[in-house]
């Protein structure tokens, strides 16, 4: 990373009270920042109140999308945004206290000698995740192994949804072949860096709950998960990556 300008993507779906929350103390960290906002028509009025922020800060800008169709979309939507446009670095967050803003400026610093910065919570030998269930975390740390195991990838977060992309990565992978839509994208997404080549690294984030607002997870996106790597290693296998 140079001088380069970077862009958050932030997807939401019904973040009332956390955009407004979110979204200062994204830009707060560094003055290259613009965030893109990426709302699947919220029932509960997000989209508009985006707009309202866009209309205060220059820095914000807003995508909105006809219905809700799941994280990858979203954020494959996002990135085409930032890639038509001069961003050099463009990184996934959500909208939620979960993905610490302040740990921003380390994985920008981390991208200036690699392609692919991961916010990890398995690194370090700790499991830096605060409030969640123990059968959250369970088939967060087991769904992680399993990745990491099947593909191979020496990634111990796979299916985290904090990372830097240099541009290059993005348009190098070829976004119109990830089909993923749930926490499969990031697994998804991570496996194509790697199997391209580019240097992937994994700073330790600490992850907090949500306080406020609903978990889309379902059950629906770890059963995707759990074929989805199998369905990468096979694409991979035949070449067809
Ligand atoms: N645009 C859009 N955003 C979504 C969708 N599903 C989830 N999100 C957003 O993606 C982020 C991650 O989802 P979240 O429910 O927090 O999942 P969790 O962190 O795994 O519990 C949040 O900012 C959500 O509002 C979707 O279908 N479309
Ligand atoms: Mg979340």
């Amino acid at each position: 990373m140079s001088d380069g300008r970077i862009l958050v993507i932030v997807p939401t779906y019904n973040e009332l009270e956390n955009l407004p929350r979110k979204v200062p103390l994204i830009l707060e960290q560094d003055e290259r920042i613009d965030v893109l906002v990426v709302d699947d028509a919220s029932p509960d009025g997000t989209g508009a109140l985006a707009d309202e922020i866009a209309e205060h800060q220059a820095r914000v800008h807003v995508l909105h999308r006809g219905g809700k169709e799941g994280l990858g979309p979203a954020y494959l939507a996002g990135f085409r945004w930032g890639l038509e446009r001069t961003y050099e670095l463009l990184f996934e967050m959500d909208a939620d206290i979960s993905h610490p803003p302040d740990a921003l400026p380390t994985l920008i610093a981390a991208a200036r000698d690699h392609d692919v910065v991961v916010g990890s919570r398995y690194v370090g030998g700790r499991i830096n995740v605060l409030n969640w269930p123990m059968s959250r975390l369970f088939i967060s740390v087991f769904g992680s192994w399993y990745a990491r195991t099947v593909t191979r990838m020496p990634i111990r977060d796979a299916t985290g949804g904090f990372n830097g992309w240099r541009r290059e990565v993005l348009e190098a992978v070829g976004l119109e072949r990830v089909r993923s839509n749930g926490y499969a994208f990031q697994i998804e997404l991570k496996f194509l860096a790697w199997r391209k080549g580019f240097r992937l690294v994994e700073i330790p984030i600490l992850f907090t709950e949500r306080d406020t607002g609903e978990s889309k997870m379902s059950k629906k996106i770890v059963r995707e998960a759990v074929w989805r790597v199998w369905w990468l290693k096979v694409r991979d296998l035949f070449g067809r990556l």
